[in-house]
């Protein structure tokens, strides 16, 4: 029944970054932080003082994943970009920003199809296959943040605003593991 108070600060620790994990729903970090805790729990109480340390700051890490900034509409209406192009897999911070002078808005596929390729679903739009998040109408001058859950593999970034797409306002982004 004795336990060293070190064992007692890892367990605090690891539920922290469970509570953390949970809210923004990743499998992948509460069993990671599991595995890490219990090692902990077993290991000396030199160990386990720096094992949480370590694991907190990668579920901070994590919970908001890599920032894409999305430019829309400058230095043209129809201009569209990211930065950067290719990020890792999980949690995806998309910032857009409208610069121009009518309403855009950001529409993220997951497709094979490259961001100029996708079948039109009419004259002026294109098909949304594989819709996995969007951010609506963004009226100029503003900034919206989502943040996504991404599988690896290519996406396509547009705003399908009718004409926009024809207009050039589409981006390819590829997901690495
Ligand atoms: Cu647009």
């Amino acid at each position: 029944m004795r336990r060293p108070t070190t064992i007692v600060l890892a367990a605090a620790a690891g539920a922290a970054v469970l509570t953390g994990a949970a809210a923004c729903g990743s499998d992948n970090t509460s069993s990671t932080t599991a595995g890490d805790t219990s090692a902990a729990t077993t290991a000396t109480a030199t160990a386990s003082t720096t094992a949480p340390a370590a694991t907190t700051t990668t579920a901070a890490a994590d919970k908001e994943g890599p920032v894409v900034t999305v430019r829309m509409a400058s230095p043209k209406e129809f201009s569209f970009s990211l930065a950067p192009r290719s990020v890792k897999a999980g949690h995806v911070t998309f910032t857009a920003t409208n610069g121009g002078t009518m309403t855009h808005e950001m529409v993220v596929l997951k497709t094979a199809m490259p961001a100029a390729k996708l079948p039109m679903e009419s004259a002026t739009k294109a098909r949304e296959i594989g819709h996995v998040g969007e951010i609506g109408d963004l009226p100029a001058g503003s900034t919206k943040t989502i943040i996504l859950t991404l599988k690896p593999g290519h996406y396509t970034v547009l705003c399908n605003l009718p004409g926009h797409y024809r207009g050039g306002m589409r981006a390819d982004l590829t997901v690495t593991r």
